[in-house]
C-alpha cells in the first residue's frame, strides 16, 4: 500500500501557505514519506505563524522601566558567606545537589568539528572542556564524600557524538551510572515568508530549541523524576564553555537555598560598558536578562553614584534551579518565549540539491524562567576566579584568552600556598602551570598538598 497524505494534514498545509514542503512528494520511498508526514504533523502550524509575523513586525519595547536587580556579593560579608557555604556543603554531602550542563549548541563560532564539550581546553595537556568539568566532578564528590549526578543535555545533532566521546574516555573516571545523557527538542525554521524550509526532500530543518528547552526537556526526559525518586533538590546548571565553572559552588546553593529561591543567577561585573554578556536586571518590576544587543546605549554607559556601571550584573549563565519548580512549570502549560535569530539555513533547490537560504530560527532562553520564580537570587561574584569562556576563535573569550585566565586562577593558588611564581613585566606568569582538578580543585586544596608543591615555577609545570 502506498502512503497516502492525510487529507487533514493537506488541508492544515494548504490554509498554512505551507504545501511546498511536499514538492518531492512523488520522488520519496514509503519510509521517506511516512518520516516527513510524521514530521509535518508535530508542528503547531498556529504557534509557527504567530512566531514569523512577531519576528517580522518585532521591535524592542522603548517604553519599559529597567532598574538593577539587588544582588549578594561574594566577599562582601565573609561570615554570611561561610553560612552560606556550610548550608551548601550539607546539601551536597545529603545527596540533594546534582550538575547540569547544557551542551547541545553546535559551537559553530569555534569552527570546531564535533560537540563542543570536547574542544581542547586546558593550558598544557589540552584536556577537552567535557574531562575538566568530569574531574571538578571527580574531586567534588570526593570532598563531600558521596557521588554528585551529573546531567548532560544534547540535542539530536549531537547526541551520540558525545556519548561516544565519554564512552572512549572511560567517563573520565566517572562511574557512567552518575552521568545521564538527554536530548533537548527542536523547533523548525523558517524563511523570511515564514515558509517551512527543507533540509532534506523529506525532512523539515529543525535547530535546537535553545537553552530554555531544558526547562521543558528535565522533564519530558524523565530528569526530573529520576532526580525527585533519588532525593536531588536542587540542579547546579552550566553552559559547556566556561572552564573556570566552580560547579555546584556550596556558597552558591547555600544562599540560593537560604533565599528559597527557585532560579539564582550568577554575575561578574561587566568588564565595559560594550562587553557582550546579557544582563541580569528588572523590566517592568520582572527580573530577567535583557541581552547586550538590547540594551539602549544611555542604559549601557549609566554609572551609579560611586562610578561603577549601574548595569554590570553581567550573566555567566550559572544558574541554581530548584527542582520543585521545573515540576511546577511542567504541571502547568508554561511556555518560555522564543526568540529569534536571523541566520542562513541550509536547504534544497528545486532539483533537490543543497543551498541556502535567508531564515529565521527559534529559540528560548533558560533566564525567561526567571520571572516564572517565586523567589530569586543573584550573587555577584569576582570574575578571575569563575568566568572565562572559550566562544571565539580569537580575541575576547577565545581559547587562548581562557589559557591566560586559566595560568592565572593556578598562579593565584600556588602563590597563595607560598609558591614563588615569577611574573613578567606585565604582571602574568613567565611559564605556563596546569594544575588537575583530581590533584588539587580550588586554593584550599593546593594549599593543603604543600608538601607536593615546588619551592618556585621555575619552567612550564603541570600537577596532577
Ligand atoms: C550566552 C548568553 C549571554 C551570556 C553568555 C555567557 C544567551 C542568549 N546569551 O551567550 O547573555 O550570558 O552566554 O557565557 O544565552 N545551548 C544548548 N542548546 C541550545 C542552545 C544553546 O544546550 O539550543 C547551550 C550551548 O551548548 C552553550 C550554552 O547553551 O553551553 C550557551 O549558548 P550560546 O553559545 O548560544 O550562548 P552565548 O554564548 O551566545
Amino acid at each position: 500500500m502506498t502512503t497516502s497524505i492525510p487529507a487533514s494534514l493537506s488541508a492544515r498545509l494548504e490554509t498554512h501557505g505551507q504545501m511546498h514542503t511536499l514538492a518531492f512528494w512523488d520522488r520519496l520511498d514509503e519510509a521517506q514519506r511516512e518520516g516527513l508526514i510524521q514530521d509535518l504533523q508535530s508542528v503547531d502550524f498556529e504557534h509557527l505563524a504567530r512566531l514569523s509575523e512577531k519576528a517580522r513586525t518585532e521591535t524592542a519595547d522603548p517604553h519599559s522601566t529597567i532598574e538593577p536587580l539587588p544582588q549578594v556579593t561574594r566577599g562582601a560579608d565573609p561570615a554570611q558567606d561561610a553560612r552560606a557555604r556550610a548550608l551548601g556543603e550539607q546539601l551536597l554531602e545529603d545527596g540533594k545537589v546534582c550538575a547540569f550542563v547544557v551542551a547541545g549548541g553546535q559551537g559553530t563560532r569555534l569552527g570546531h568539528d564535533g560537540p563542543k564539550g570536547t574542544y581542547p581546553a586546558t593550558p598544557i595537556n589540552g584536556h577537552p572542556l567535557f574531562q575538566v568539568f568530569a574531574e571538578k566532578l571527580l574531586a567534588l564528590s570526593r570532598r563531600v564524600g558521596t557521588p554528585v549526578p551529573w546531567y548532560v543535555m544534547t540535542s539530536p545533532a549531537n547526541h551520540d557524538a558525545t556519548k561516544s566521546f565519554f564512552e572512549a574516555n572511560a567517563y573520565f573516571g566517572l562511574d557512567p551510572r552518575d552521568v545521564r545523557f538527554f536530548d533537548q527538542g527542536t523547533m523548525p525554521a523558517v524563511d523570511t515568508e515564514g515558509r517551512l524550509i527543507l533540509d532534506e526532500p523529506h525532512r523539515l530543518f529543525r535547530n535546537p530549541d535553545g537553552h530554555g528547552g531544558s526547562l521543558r526537556a528535565l522533564h519530558t526526559s524523565g530528569a526530573v523524576d529520576e532526580m525527585r525518586a533519588s532525593g536531588i533538590e536542587e540542579i547546579f546548571y552550566f553552559q559547556v564553555d566556561n572552564p573556570l565553572v566552580e560547579i555546584c559552588d556550596p556558597t552558591f546553593m547555600g544562599y540560593h537555598r537560604e533565599a528559597r529561591s527557585e532560579f539564582s543567577s550568577k554575575s561578574v561585573p561587566k568588564r565595559d560598558p560594550h562587553e557582550k554578556v546579557g544582563v541580569l536586571c528588572a523590566r517592568d518590576g520582572q527580573p530577567g536578562v535583557i541581552e547586550y544587543s538590547d540594551l539602549a546605549d544611555d542604559l549601557r554607559d549609566a554609572r551609579d553614584p560611586g562610578g561603577k556601571l549601574r548595569f554590570r550584573a553581567g550573566n555567566i549563565a550559572v544558574h541554581a534551579i530548584s527542582r520543585g519548580f521545573v515540576e511546577r512549570l511542567n504541571e502547568g502549560s508554561f511556555g518560555l518565549p522564543f526568540h529569534v535569530a536571523r541566520k542562513e539555513i541550509p536547504t534544497v533547490d528545486a532539483g533537490g540539491q543543497p543551498t541556502k537560504v535567508d531564515g529565521i530560527k527559534f529559540e528560548t532562553f533558560v533566564f525567561d524562567g526567571l520571572p516564572l520564580a517565586n523567589e530569586i537570587l543573584v550573587m555577584e561574584v569576582p570574575r578571575a576566579d569563575e568566568f572565562s569562556p572559550i566562544k571565539n576563535q580569537e580575541g575576547q573569550d577565545s581559547a587562548e584568552s581562557s589559557r591566560i585566565d586559566q595560568i592565572d586562577q593556578f598562579a593565584r593558588w600556588l602563590e597563595a600556598a607560598g609558591v614563588h611564581v615569577p611574573r613578567g613585566e606585565d604582571g602574568s606568569p613567565l611559564h605556563a602551570i596546569e594544575i588537575s582538578p583530581l590533584f588539587a580543585d580550588g586554593a584550599d586544596a593546593v594549599a593543603a598538598r604543600r608538601a607536593d608543591l615546588p619551592e618556585a615555577v621555575t619552567a612550564d609545570i603541570i600537577l596532577s
